[in-house]
C-alpha cells in the first residue's frame, strides 16, 4: 500500500523497518472508519479480539494478553543515551550502539508472514504548538485499535508534521514470540527512537503513551523549554463559571483517575461547582506568550485499570467505557456476553470466563482465592465518551495551571495538605514524593517507595538534571509559576483506619487549594510549608465523619516523624541519586537544610 506522506524522512525510515522486519504485506493506517472497521472484523475472525454484547456495550470489543504478558516490565525497560552518566540513577542503560547490535538480529525478519501497520499518530490536539507526532510499526491490529483510541492517529496526524520535518518519534514494535526472557521495551532518546519486542501488552506497545509522551517527551523538554509529567489535568468550575485548572501526580494506587473525575460533595454541587476532566495520567506543559504555564493532555483516551472502577468510586469512568472501548484482561459473563471485573459490584458471573481464557463459576472461583479479572485488567476508552470531559480538551493553546499537586500513600508524617514555600521547595516537595505499599502488593506493607515526581519509572534522563529543568522553569515563569501543593488521603489513625473519606471529599482540599492561589484565604506557616487553618476546609455534611480532634490529626505537622523524614531524604538523596550519578542540583540540598532548621527553630 503506498505510503500517505510525502516526507522523505518518515519514508525513509519506514522502508528501512520494513527491510529489517520483512513483512508479508504492509497497511499505513489512514485513521478512516471503513479501514478501523475491517481491522476490527478481521482481529474477530482470528480470534485476537471478541466482539462483546453489542446492544450493552456497542462497539467494545475484548482481548486477552499472555498471561506472562500482563503488565509494564521496568526491569526490562532501558533508556539509552550515548553516555550512561546521561541516562542517571532511576533508569537502566545500555550503550545505544551496543543495544542496536543486540536488538536488530532479533528484529530482522520477525514480522514474515505477517502484515506491518504502519500508524501516523498525533500526540496532542491535531494544529497544537503543543503536540508531537510519532509514527509506530507493529505486527499487532490489537496496537492499532488501541492507538486509535489513545492518540489522533492517521494521515491528518502528518498536518503537523509537514512535508520535510524530521521532527516525529520512530516507534518500532514487533509482538515476536512474547518471549518474557527476551522482553525489550528500550528508549533511544538522542534519536527520537523507541524499539519494543516480545509483548503484546498495553503499557509497552502503545508506544506514543509512557515510551514517547513521558520517557522520550521528558527528554525532549528538557531540550526545548518545556514540561512532560506524568499528571492528571482537571478543571474546577466555581459557580460564577470561572474555572481554575490543576494538575496532580500520584505514584500508581493512589487514584489518579478517580481524582482526575471526580464529582463533588451535594454541598459543591448544590452550589454550581463542577469538575471537567482534561487528563487522566500524562500532562505536556509550557509557558504561553502571557508567561503562564499552559498544559495539554497529549492523549485522546484513557486506559484506566478495571479492578476497583465502579458506581460509586468513578461512575464516570464506568460511562466512558461503556462504548467504543477496549477490554483487556477483564473476566467475561457468558450468559451476557458482557465484561466482570473486581469490585464493579458484589455478583460475580456463575457463568464466567476469567483473564487467562478457562470457564469457571465465578463466585466459586473467586472463594478459591482467584480474582477472574487480572488487577491490572485495562479498559482502553475514548476520551469523548465521559460526561465530565472539558469543553477544553481539545483546545491547542491548552489550559493555564493555576496549581500543581504532588500525593502520595503515606500513614502518618504527611498531612492532609499543604503548601510549598515556594517553586524551590515545591520541587524539593515533588522529589520527595513517595508512597507506603500496601497489603494489596506482594512484599512487605508499609515499605516506602521513593517515586519523585511520580515520574521513577518515567524520566528519559538523569534525575538530578530532571530536578534541575523544573528549577529552571520555575525561574522562567517567575511569578507566573503555578503554586505547588502536597496531599495525602490516606492518613491513618492508631488502629490504621484511614481518616479522610477521599474520594469526592476530596473537592474540600482542591477548594482550599483554589483559594490559596487566588489569595482569597490565610493559611498557617510551618516549618514543612503553608498548611490551612481547620476553619477553612469546608466540611459541610461530613461534620460527624470529620471531627475538630481528626481534623487536628490530619493538619499536624509533627516534628519527631519530619526529623525522621528529612533524614530519610538525605540518605535518600546520598545513597540512591547522589552516589550513583544523580546530579542532584545544590539548591534542593539546601531545602533540606531549610526544612531542618524550620524544625529546630
Ligand atoms: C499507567 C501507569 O498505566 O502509570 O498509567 O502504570
Ligand atoms: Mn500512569
Amino acid at each position: 500500500m503506498a505510503t500517505l506522506t510525502k516526507n522523505p524522512n518518515v519514508n525513509k525510515w519506514v522502508d528501512e523497518m520494513i527491510a529489517l522486519t520483512k513483512p508479508d504485506k504492509v497497511v499505513w493506517i489512514d485513521g478512516s472508519d471503513e479501514q478501523l472497521e475491517a481491522l476490527r472484523d478481521e482481529a474477530v475472525s482470528t480470534g485476537e479480539m471478541i466482539r462483546l454484547n453489542q446492544e450493552k456495550l456497542p462497539g467494545c470489543l475484548y482481548h486477552r494478553t499472555n498471561p506472562n504478558d500482563v503488565a509494564r516490565v521496568e526491569d526490562r525497560t532501558f533508556i539509552c543515551t550515548r553516555t550512561k552518566e546521561d541516562a542517571g540513577p532511576t533508569n537502566n542503560w545500555m550503550d545505544p550502539k551496543e543495544m542496536y547490535a543486540m536488538l536488530t538480529p532479533m528484529y530482522d525478519g520477525v514480522m514474515k508472514g505477517r502484515t506491518m501497520y504502519v500508524i501516523p499518530y498525533s500526540m496532542g490536539p491535531i494544529g497544537s504548538p503543543l503536540a508531537k507526532v510519532g509514527v509506530e510499526v507493529t505486527d499487532s491490529i490489537y496496537v492499532v485499535l488501541n492507538m486509535d483510541i489513545m492518540t489522533r492517529v492517521g494521515v491528518k496526524a502528518f498536518e503537523n508534521l509537514g512535508d520535510t520535518s524530521d521532527d516525529f518519534v520512530r516507534g518500532l514494535h514487533a509482538r515476536a514470540d512474547i518471549d518474557p526472557e527476551k522482553r525489550y521495551i528500550v528508549q533511544f532518546p538522542e534519536d527520537n527512537t523507541i524499539w519494543s519486542i516480545n509483548s503484546g501488552y498495553g503499557g509497552n506497545v502503545l508506544l506514543g503513551k509512557k515510551c514517547f509522551a513521558l520517557r522520550i517527551a521528558s527528554f525532549q523538554g528538557k531540550n526545548e523549554g518545556w514540561m512532560a509529567e506524568h499528571m492528571l489535568i482537571l478543571g474546577v468550575e466555581k459557580p460564577d463559571g470561572e474555572i481554575k485548572y490543576i494538575t496532580a501526580a500520584f505514584p500508581s494506587a493512589c487514584g489518579k483517575t478517580n481524582l482526575a473525575m471526580l464529582i463533588p460533595p451535594k454541598c459543591y454541587t448544590e452550589a454550581g461547582y463542577k469538575v471537567w476532566t482534561v487528563g487522566d495520567d500524562i500532562a505536556w506543559l509550557k509557558q504561553g506568550d502571557d508567561g503562564k504555564l499552559y498544559a495539554i493532555n497529549p492523549e485522546n483516551g484513557f486506559f484506566g485499570v478495571a479492578p476497583g472502577t465502579n458506581e460509586k468510586s468513578n461512575p464516570n469512568a464506568l460511562h466512558t467505557a461503556m462504548k467504543n472501548s477496549i477490554f483487556t484482561n477483564v473476566a467475561i459473563d457468558n450468559s451476557q456476553n458482557t465484561v466482570w471485573w473486581e469490585k464493579l459490584d458484589k455478583n460475580p458471573p456463575v457463568d464466567a470466563t476469567e483473564w487467562k481464557g478457562a470457564k469457571v463459576n465465578g463466585p466459586e472461583y473467586i472463594a478459591q482465592c482467584n480474582t477472574l479479572a487480572h488487577p491490572n485488567s485495562r479498559f482502553t476508552a475514548p476520551a469523548e465518551n465521559c460526561p465530565c470531559i472539558s469543553k477544553e480538551f481539545n483546545n491547542p493553546q491548552g489550559v493555564p495551571i493555576s496549581a500543581m499537586i504532588f500525593g502520595g500513600r503515606r500513614a502518618s508524617t504527611t498531612p492532609l495538605v499543604y503548601q510549598s514555600l515556594d517553586w524551590v521547595h515545591g520541587t524539593y516537595v515533588g522529589s520527595a514524593v513517595s508512597s507506603e505499599t500496601t497489603a494489596a502488593a506482594a512484599g512487605a506493607v508499609g515499605v516506602l517507595r521513593h517515586d519523585p515526581m511520580a515520574m521513577k519509572p518515567f524520566i528519559g534522563y538523569n534525575v538530578g538534571d530532571y530536578w534541575q529543568h523544573w528549577l529552571d522553569m520555575g525561574k522562567k515563569l517567575g511569578d507566573n509559576a503555578p503554586k505547588i501543593f502536597n496531599v495525602n488521603w490516606f492518613k491513618q489513625d492508631e488502629n490504621g483506619n484511614f481518616i479522610w473519606p477521599g474520594f469526592g471529599d476530596n473537592m474540600r482540599v482542591l477548594d482550599w487549594i483554589i483559594k490559596r492561589c487566588e489569595g482569597k484565604v490565610d493559611a498557617v506557616e510551618t516549618a514543612i510549608g503553608y498548611l490551612p487553618k481547620p476553619e477553612d476546609i469546608n466540611l459541610t455534611g461530613i461534620e460527624d465523619e470529620v471531627t475538630p480532634e481528626i481534623m487536628d490529626k490530619l493538619l499536624k505537622v509533627d516534628k519527631d516523624l519530619w526529623t525522621k523524614e528529612i533524614a530519610e531524604m538525605r540518605r535518600y538523596y546520598k545513597e540512591d541519586i547522589a552516589d550513583k550519578g544523580g546530579r542532584i542540583p545544590k539548591e534542593l540540598w539546601e531545602q533540606l537544610d531549610r526544612i531542618e532548621a524550620n524544625l529546630n527553630k
